[in-house]
């Protein structure tokens, strides 16, 4: 069975470990966000790339959920050292090394596509992992702060300012311009199935549907697109999407964040069992919905939910 999977960091990642565990023999193309992507000391930082692969690949900090396991910040201390910021992102010695070696082969000429290639064949994360684009694009956030609006860096409103003001508005800067990567449309089209994980539905599956051609390649690809609401109990289970939720005018709910796709993208939604009233009104929105226990605690809960996910696949087919 050929799989592809829209994912963000966290949670693309962790539901990638279950569905792996759950269909071991199949064909999964990961279409990875790079909205979230930043230039830091000269380095290109790819963080839910990054996540993805330290996760299959057995190298994340598991507590943090992103990052190396096993981690020193020597090279980052020195930096400050020197007064060379910025210190609110947290990037590790063993994390510099994957940044040191992306930088050096994009300046040779190689795009990020072949790149995160060369990356994975250390890794081996069992999946083949593709950015949604080799294009430059960066997420930027809107926000008011002291009265002046501006934009800051995707990282810089959630690392820095930990998301405590209103997202404004949620631009994925570049986007409108950029081509799909080599391999994206390719592996739509022929696969058998699409799911979108419990990842951030704005800033991360939203910035990759952002790319001109996937969503339509998706919509287009006539097999059945089944998602996982990453909302449960009316709030994000981590992170920041009840703030970009809000730029967009969508409540942090799993049946707004289910119509927010739309019937012409989704086939079908899995809803928390905690939210099983959501699921008729994502039904009259043309979504068929089931709700199953949604919390990634263990790897065996996370690959009963991507079965759960292949089976309303199976329905919707
Ligand atoms: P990020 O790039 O690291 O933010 O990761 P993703 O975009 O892939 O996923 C973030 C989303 O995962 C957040 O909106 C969380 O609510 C969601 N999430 C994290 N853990 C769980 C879980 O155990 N269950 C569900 N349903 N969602 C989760
Ligand atoms: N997240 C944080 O909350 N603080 C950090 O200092 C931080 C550093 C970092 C370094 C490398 C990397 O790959 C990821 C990192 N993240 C950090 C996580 C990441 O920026 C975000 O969780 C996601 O991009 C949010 O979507
Ligand atoms: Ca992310």
């Amino acid at each position: 069975m050929r799989i592809v999977v829209l994912a963000g960091g966290i949670g693309g990642a962790r539901f990638l470990r279950g569905l792996k565990q759950a269909v071991p023999d199949a064909d999964i193309t990961v279409i990875g966000n790079t909205g979230d992507d930043i230039h830091l000391f000269g380095l290109k930082v790819c963080p839910d790339l990054d996540t993805v692969m330290y996760t299959l690949g057995g190298g994340i900090n598991e507590e943090q959920g992103w990052g190396r396991a096993e981690e020193t910040f020597h090279l980052k201390e020195e930096l400050a050292a020197y007064g060379v910021g910025p210190e609110w992102f947290g990037l590790g010695d063993r994390d510099f090394a994957t940044h040191i070696v992306r930088t050096q082969m994009l300046g040779a000429g190689f795009p990020l596509s072949a790149v995160t290639e060369a990356l994975c064949d250390r890794w081996q994360p069992g999946v083949r992992l593709i950015p949604m684009t080799d294009d430059r694009v960066e997420t930027h956030v809107a926000v008011e702060v002291d009265g002046e609006r501006k934009a800051v860096h995707f990282q810089e409103y959630w690392v820095r300012l930990r998301a405590s003001v209103p997202a404004e508005a949620v631009v994925p800067v570049g986007a409108e311009l950029s081509k799909p990567a080599p391999g994206v449309l390719e592996a739509i089209a022929e696969a058998d199935v699409i799911l979108f994980p419990p990842s951030n539905p704005i800033v991360s599956v939203g910035t990759i549907l952002a790319v001109p051609g996937i969503r339509e390649a998706i919509a287009d690809a006539g097999v059945p697109v089944v998602g996982l609401s990453p909302i449960v109990g009316n709030a994000p289970v981590r992170g920041m999407a009840d703030k970009v939720l809000a730029a967009v005018g969508v409540e942090s709910t799993a049946a707004a964040v289910a119509e927010h796709y739309g019937s012409g993208l989704l086939d079908g939604w899995l809803v928390d069992t905690v939210d099983a009233d959501a699921v008729d009104r994502v039904e009259s929105a043309g979504i068929r919905c089931r709700a199953v226990p949604l919390m990634m605690t263990d790897l065996d809960t996370t690959a009963q939910m991507a079965r759960e996910a292949l089976t309303l696949a199976e329905e919707v087919r």
